[in-house]
Formats: C-alpha cells, structure tokens, sequence
C-alpha cells in the first residue's frame, strides 16, 4: 500500500491513485515502495519513461512487466502505460527471443552470461528509448530492478550499463525448523508453513522471491543446518516443490540441508558410513527421488560432526568422503554439495584453530561439485573476528564465505547494527596467499585460485513479523547482503544510501543523517560488547546481553571465561607461540601482524594476546582505561543516535520513525548494561578504579547477575 504522505511533505496523487485509501507504512515492502520521487526528479525522468514494453507471457516475463510498470507508476506518480510498440518513452526488456530486436546484443549477452544484463538508452532527435537485455529472463528480471533502482539513486541521463555477477551462487541460509521456529530468528515465525504446503502456498513466498530477485539472491536453503531427516522424506520434498515452484519465476532455486544420517533414521540402514555400497545406494536413490520432484533442485548444505551433528568423522572418514559421497548422487543431476566448516573438537586446544586443523588435510579432495562453506570468522559470527584462515589456505578447494545477516551475536532484533563494513572489513583482508592484494574476496570470487563454482552464504533475518527483519533498520543487511554477493566491491556507504533512498527519504539531509547512524552502528555494537578483540562473552543459550562471568557450561569451549581470560595479570587469549600459537595459520604479513604486539591492530589485540592491564596502548592510555572508555563510547554513542534518529520525527514515515524510536530506547539501556556489566566483572582482576570520564555503574555486579536479559521476543 502507498501511503499518502510523502517523505517530503505534501499530498501524494500517486498514493490516492495507486491505493486509494490511506495506509501506515508497516515496512512490508522493503526497500521496493516505490514511492513518488520528489517531483522535480519525477519529471525529469517522465522524459525518458512513458511506457513499458516486455513481450512475452511466461512467468518470469510477466513478472518484469508488472514490476516495471508499477514501479514506474509509483515513482512518477502517474500511472505508466504498456506500449505495444517501440517507441519514445518506452522502456523495452526482455531476451534475443522475446524482443527480436535485442539480437543484435547476442555477443554482448554472451560474455555477460546467463544472469548478466546491459541497459542501454538511446537518444534520436530527442526521442528516448531505454532496453533491458539479457540472455536469459531471469536476467531481464535483474536488469529491470536495476533500472528502478536508478531511477531512484540517480538523475535520468544516458545509460550504458553492462553487469553480471561476481559470484555464482548467492544463498540465504535458512535456520527454520519444520516446527516452524526459526534457530537464532529475531523477526517471528518460519515464512515456509510447512503443515499448509503443497496445497497452500502462502503468497508472501512470492514478495520473498521478488524481494530477492531484487537483489540478485538466486537460492534458499530451507532448513536449519541442525536439520531433522524428515526434510528428505517424500511427502517433504513435495511441499519443498511446492516452495520451489512459486520461487522458479524468480530465479530462486531451493536447497535443503540434509542430514548426514538420514539412511538410517529414514532408510533403516545401521551405518551412515560414506564408503558403505548401501549408503551409497541410498543417497543416489534419494536425489534421482528429489530430481523426479524438483527437477531444478540446488543441492545440499551439510553440516556434520559439529554440535552433535551426524558426520563421516563417526565412521573413521574424513569431511571430503562425506561431502564427495553426496557429491555423487547429486552429480548427474547438476545439483552441488556446500559442506560446512564449522566444526571444533573439546579436547582441542583452542577451539578458533579447529577448523583449519580438521579440513585443511582435505584440500584438494573435494569434488568438482562440493564448495566448504566457511564463517567469515574463525569463532562464530562474533561482532568483530578477523578471518578464517581457511581463506587463503585451501587453494585447490572451492571456498564459499559464510556471513550471518540475523544478529545473533549483535544485538538481535532489537538493536541496531548495519552489517555492511563488517563484510566489507572481512571483503578486503588480505589473505597473503599469494602475496600483497590476495583479498578474501578474490578467494570468494574465483580469482585467486580459480575453481568452477564460486558462492556466498548469507543466513536470513527473514521471519513472519509484518516488516520481516523485526527491526525495520535490519531490512538494510538483507539488502546489503545481496548487493555484496553481487558486487562485492561495493562500499557500504553506497548500499546504505541506495537502501535509505528507496526505503526511507530522498531527502538529502534526512539521508545524511540516517546514513551515518547506520555506519557507525557496527562499531558502536563492538564498542560496548566486545572492544578490543574481545569474544563471546554473551549471555550463554542465547546470546544477548553481556555474561563475561559463565564458566559453568558443559564445555569449556563454550564459557565465555576461556575466550577473554582474565587474570590478575591481564586480558586476552595468548594466541602467539606463548599461547595456543593459532596465530600461525595466518599466512606471510597477516601473520607478522597479528602475531606482534606492538603491530596487532588495537581492534585485534585481545582476540591474539594475553595483555597486561597496565599495558600502554597507542592512546597513552594504559589497557584497562581504554577497554572502560570503549564501553562508554559505544554508549554514548547509542545515547546520541538515538537523538539523532528522534531528531527526525516529521520527516520520516511516522510508523517507521516511531518502530525505530522505539528500538533505540531498548538498544539504550541494554547497551549501558553492557558497559557497566563487563567493567564491573574485568574490574575483579584489574583491581583498577573505574578511569574519569565513564559513568559510574548504578547496579552492582551481583545485582546484575540476578537479573538476566530477556530472551527474544
Ligand atoms: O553459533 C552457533 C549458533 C547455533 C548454530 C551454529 C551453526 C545452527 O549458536 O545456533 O546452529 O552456530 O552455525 O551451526
């Protein structure tokens, strides 16, 4: 629904045209509002957009046609006709098949591949005309939310655009169980019903695809990586199909996780061992099954031996017999294998090396058809990790990264944390495989070491809340992500602008504003959890609100105790030859970084040294009274965005604004118990007065201890 007040004021026609009744913004339509461009942009672009022309009938043409002709409408704030012919004014999109016309790009399209697409405006006698071309639909289909989003981020001029992605596969990992809750989800219930599917198919499935599509995403995994065998059972695999069928017109290919036992508690078998002929059998009956239903069916995603997971490791095999195992059954149907790295043993060392020490002997023993899929970082999905080694060290493997869109460690839903420079951060370290610039996106994108199949994994903050994400500001990590696994060079300062002008306001200084709350979010989140390198030390089962003082969980690699290691002496996790000597799986310079010192970025510094307290840091400052004014800065920080934020009230959806404002006041006082928390506790060791400047915690520690934050919702 348009709303009927416009983001700068005034009387929108369009609205009344388009909705005919009045309508809060409730955040339902992401970053795809369409709503009217303030009207000198409006008219200029009226110029170059009078009609659409998109030929054709299959799904996936009509879905172009619609989106172009509403968009458009929406933002020129008149209604925009279909052309029957090429013309003035006519945006045309399609393929060489359905716009003959477009023949003419066939070389061009060829080099930009199935899912590339050029735009091209032409300008006769001050006739315009804009073409969408790509070789496949579903190209036209990216090409054309391309153009919207132009019209959005830009003033009408000649276009000459040629795109095509830089990684193959870009997924969202779905953590939804088939009861329908959702594993670290912060925005309500699993999107898929499974108990309604095949014969009812909710329709917000369609707005998800499309949200997607938008954005470039090409696949969901539907099921949590701790995956039930049920998935795999016929009667699942046909509400999969059914799942699968609404996301084909928009190029959405579906993925299960499977889990690795499943020949014995679906088959009956009495071993998962990857080298049993029967076990075998098994999974190629299975995906011949799975293909029958779906034929165009992605693959799986695996995660075994970790947590309690089932895995090869069980039967004295290694991750590579399992992955390639499956590899073959899913072979001769096209489909892939994306086999977890995240595993860690107790009995280890320390637990950031494991996954290095487990999968490394396995380089180069994949299949052409398996990629490892690899967390950003060597822990878990923390606020700030440097990032895995693996990256740079597995050059004859496929390596697809990991990244968490849902906030599980940042602050969930009800905190704010535009995840953009996290990725960014983790995009541009240099893995120094093979020497200076051998960035973790080059690793990504194929270049650095070649491989057939490249990929990204993002697990979804998608969930049934009315605005998806639980926080609307959240809405911008979905949007981020996609547009990263696209491009992955892109700056999080243009994502978030391009997110906030579709999204929020044209509004130079309303843009601005919000911009730079949303940049600086991240580091706040860090400043006030875990400055300085440090690690899980949240809340234990469920991750939010500072718990540094756990030592009472099952295994020590779960305390927070073991990762921050206070002492009487200091802080941080020796990780040098002194300590765990993890550091040395980094590689050349990166290694000489990290593992010095004086030269490890301060950001950096505990998550690879023990440090003393009265250690002088770059500042002058001894530790202690930097980690104190960290936690106050990102304090201050929430205190002053929220300001900010409250300061635009009247110039922003007013549902929107109040959604947020809202937000920000919990994200307030949790943060400030975040400070006040972990100085108190670090204070037993550093036996060191609270440093002039920080606000003098209200509670004590004990009182503290008492009241555990609640877990979501
Ligand atoms: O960090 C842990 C999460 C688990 C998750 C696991 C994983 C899906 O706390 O909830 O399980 O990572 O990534 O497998």
């Amino acid at each position: 629904m348009k709303q009927l007040i416009s983001r700068t004021g005034g009387l929108l026609l369009a609205g009344l045209l388009l909705a005919g009744s009045a309508a809060a913004d409730d955040g339902y339509e992401l970053w795809l509002r369409y709503n009217p461009l303030p009207s000198a942009k409006a008219t200029a672009w009226k110029a170059q957009v009078k009609s659409v022309m998109v030929p054709g009938s299959s799904a996936t043409l009509n879905a172009v046609r619609k989106e172009l002709v509403d968009g458009c409408s929406g933002l020129l704030g008149e209604k925009v006709t279909e052309a029957e012919r090429f013309g003035d004014g006519v945006v045309v999109a399609g393929t060489p098949e359905s716009v003959p016309m477009f023949s003419r790009f066939e070389s061009e399209l060829a080099e930009l591949g199935p899912e590339g697409y050029l735009i091209r405006s032409r300008n006769n006698n001050g006739r315009t005309t804009v073409m969408i071309a790509s070789q496949t639909e579903v190209g036209a289909l990216y090409g054309a939310f391309h153009f919207l989003r132009l019209m959005q981020t830009q003033e009408p001029g000649e276009l000459d655009i040629s795109e095509k992605p830089q990684v193959m596969l870009r997924l969202l990992n779905h953590w939804d169980n088939l009861d329908g809750s959702i594993e670290r989800g912060y925005a309500g219930k699993s999107l898929w019903k499974w108990e309604e599917l095949p014969e009812i198919v909710d329709p917000r499935l369609i707005d998800y695809a499309r949200a997607n599509a938008s954005i470039g995403i090409n696949g969901s995994v539907l099921n949590n990586v701790n995956s039930k065998a049920q998935s795999l059972t016929t009667e699942y695999l046909h509400k999969a199909a059914a799942v699968a069928d609404a996301f084909r017109p928009y190029g959405v290919k579906v993925y299960l996780s499977a889990r690795f036992n499943a020949p014995m508690e679906l088959g009956g078998l009495d071993t998962a061992d990857p080298m049993d002929p029967e076990v075998r059998a098994w999974w190629v009956k299975k995906a011949d099954e799975i293909y029958s239903i779906i034929p165009d069916f992605g693959g799986f995603l695996v995660k075994a031996n970790s947590e309690g997971q089932p895995g090869p490791i069980t039967y004295g095999r290694t991750h590579a017999d399992g992955a390639n195992m499956l590899a073959t059954a899913l072979k001769p149907h096209g489909g892939i294998v994306m086999w977890r790295a995240f595993v860690y043993d107790p009995d280890d060392t320390d637990r950031i090396g494991q996954a290095y020490t487990a999968m490394k002997p396995d380089d180069g023993r994949f299949a052409d058809n398996v990629l490892l899929q690899v967390k950003n970082g060597p822990l878990d999905f923390q606020p700030r990790e440097p990032f895995s080694p693996l990256f740079g060290t597995m050059p004859k493997t496929q390596l697809m990264p990991e990244l968490q869109i849902t906030q599980e460690y940042l602050g969930q839903s009800r905190q704010l944390a535009y995840l953009a420079p996290m990725w960014r951060e983790f995009l541009d370290a240099d893995t120094y495989a093979k020497g200076e610039g051998s960035s973790v996106s080059k690793v990504m994108d194929g270049s650095l070491f070649g491989g057939k199949l490249t990929g990204v994994a993002g697990v979804a903050n998608t969930g049934s809340d009315r605005n998806w994400t639980g926080h609307d500001l959240a809405q911008a990590n979905w949007y981020a992500f996609g547009r990263l696994a696209w491009a992955h060079e892109l700056s999080s300062e243009q994502i978030v602008d391009e997110w906030i002008k579709m999204s929020l306001s044209q509004t130079p200084s309303v843009i601005q504003s919000i911009s730079k709350i949303m940049l600086e979010s991240r580091e706040a989140v860090v400043d006030y959890m875990t400055p300085l390198g440090l690690a899980h030390i949240m809340w234990q089962g469920h991750h939010y609100g500072p718990e540094p003082w756990c030592d009472t969980l099952s295994r020590p690699d779960w305390n927070p105790v073991y990762f921050h290691r206070a002492d009487s002496e200091g802080l941080g996790f020796d990780r040098t030859k002194t300590g765990s000597a993890a550091v040395e799986q980094y590689l050349g310079k990166t290694r000489e970084t990290y593992e010095s010192l004086e030269k490890c970025p301060e950001n950096m510094l505990l998550w690879f040294h023990h440090v003393p307290w009265d250690y002088k840091m770059k500042s002058g400052k001894i530790l202690w009274d930097e980690l104190c004014l960290h936690y106050q800065r990102g304090v201050d920080w929430v205190e002053q965005a929220r300001k900010q934020w409250n300061a635009l009230e009247g110039s922003i959806d007013s549902d929107v604004f109040s959604r947020v404002s809202d937000k920000f006041a919990v994200q307030e006082t949790d943060a400030g118990r975040w400070r006040d928390a972990c100085i108190l506790y670090f204070q037993t060791f550093s036996k060191r007065e609270i440093p002039a400047g920080v606000d003098k915690p209200t509670l004590t520690l004990e009182q503290i201890k008492q009241d555990p934050p609640k877990e979501y919702p």
